[in-house]
């Protein structure tokens, strides 16, 4: 067996966190032979109901859970740890929009880089969830300049999930046989869900483009883009609480690509930082169809970006841009 490492789930006494503990300590992402020592942050008030999750964590008896950190002190939360998932932050709330979320969780992400700039592994590998998360990704990055930006990421994985079982569900096919759904951009309404290189298993070993299995573009260009970006939005009228479990799910696929590497011709969509491929500004946190290997992504190149396409990047970009400037203005009050 090997040695145990160390994660850090911040958050962890909320309703997304309750879910991924699990998927973390199964094994489900680091792997069934990885030993870890959970570190589990959140605020002075919740130390009462971290407790019980603490009792839960211990009650659930994973073999591969070698020891249990809980704690409101980011200087411990954060001390040698190999992966952070970046949950905590006030969530959305029916009726609210993701702007308004900013300056409250753009504060909590600077000084939680700071946190990690200073007690964690520089090979460190983190996600943020919690939102706005391609911007909170960016000040947690840029708050952390001895740690590579490219080790930070944030979370588009749930909505590139939500678009392929949306399709797989339009094909009547198992979800499982639809590849390369693929989210640009920001985790917000102005995100860009592009199946113009999905393509889904056929029977005989082969595979077809999502396009011409489902014969309907008019589908694919319309209510697919906007049911998709308003996914979150109509769990929350639902649930009457932002996704949970679907959002833990995600996160655990989302690090399980960066740790583990993405398999032969399958992409998935990470949120990283822009180095101008595709005329996307550099430096903000945009999601891009990547590959994963050896524990580093790159971006997939050369995919022909027509007008359709052009004018929605163009739209989601700007606004990371704008929420960018807004976060940066936030900091340096
Ligand atoms: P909860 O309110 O259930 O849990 C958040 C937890 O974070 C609370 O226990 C709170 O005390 C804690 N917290 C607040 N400030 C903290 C700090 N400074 N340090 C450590 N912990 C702190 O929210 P939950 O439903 O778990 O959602 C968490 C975040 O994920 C929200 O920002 C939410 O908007 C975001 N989401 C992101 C998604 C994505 O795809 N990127 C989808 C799901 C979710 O909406």
């Amino acid at each position: 067996m090997a040695e145990p490492i160390r994660v850090v789930i911040t958050g962890a006494a909320g309703q997304i966190a309750y879910s991924l503990i699990n998927v973390v300590a199964r094994g489900d992402v680091f792997g069934v032979k990885q030993p870890i020592i959970l570190h589990l942050l959140d605020i002075p008030p919740m130390m009462g109901v971290l407790e019980g999750v603490v009792m839960e964590i211990a009650d659930c008896a994973y073999p591969l859970v070698r020891g249990v950190v809980p704690t409101a002190d980011p200087s411990v939360a954060f001390k040698d740890v190999d992966a952070a998932f970046m949950v905590g932050a006030m969530p959305r709330k029916q009726g609210m929009e993701r702007k308004d979320l900013l300056s409250a969780n753009v504060k909590i992400f600077k000084d939680q880089g700071q946190a990690l700039d200073q007690y964690a592994k520089k090979s460190v590998l983190v996600l943020v969830v919690g939102n706005p998360a391609n911007t909170n990704a960016f000040i947690c990055s840029k708050y952390a300049p001895s740690i590579p930006k490219e080790n930070f990421s944030a979370m588009t994985h749930l909505d590139q999930n939500r678009a392929q079982a949306l399709i797989a569900h339009r094909l009547k096919v198992q979800v499982d046989k639809v590849h390369n759904v693929l989210i640009w951009g920001n985790h917000s309404s102005t995100q860009f869900p592009d199946a113009k290189w999905a393509y889904v298993e056929i029977p005989d070993g082969d595979s077809v483009s999502v396009s011409k299995a489902l014969n309907d573009d008019e589908w694919l260009q319309n209510d697919f883009i906007k049911t998709v970006q308003n996914r979150g939005a109509a769990v929350i009228a639902a649930r009457k609480m932002s996704s949970a479990m679907s959002a833990a799910k995600a996160a655990g696929d989302h690090m399980k690509a960066l740790w583990q590497g993405t398999p032969q011709s399958k992409w998935v969509s990470l949120a990283v930082v822009s180095d101008g491929s595709y005329d996307i500004p550099k430096d903000i946190i945009f999601s891009f169809p990547c590959v994963v290997s050896d524990k580093k992504w790159s971006i997939v190149q050369d995919l022909t970006i027509e007008d359709f396409a052009r004018e929605k990047l163009d739209i989601t970009a700007n606004e990371l841009v704008e929420e960018k400037e807004e976060a940066l203005s936030v900091c340096e009050d």
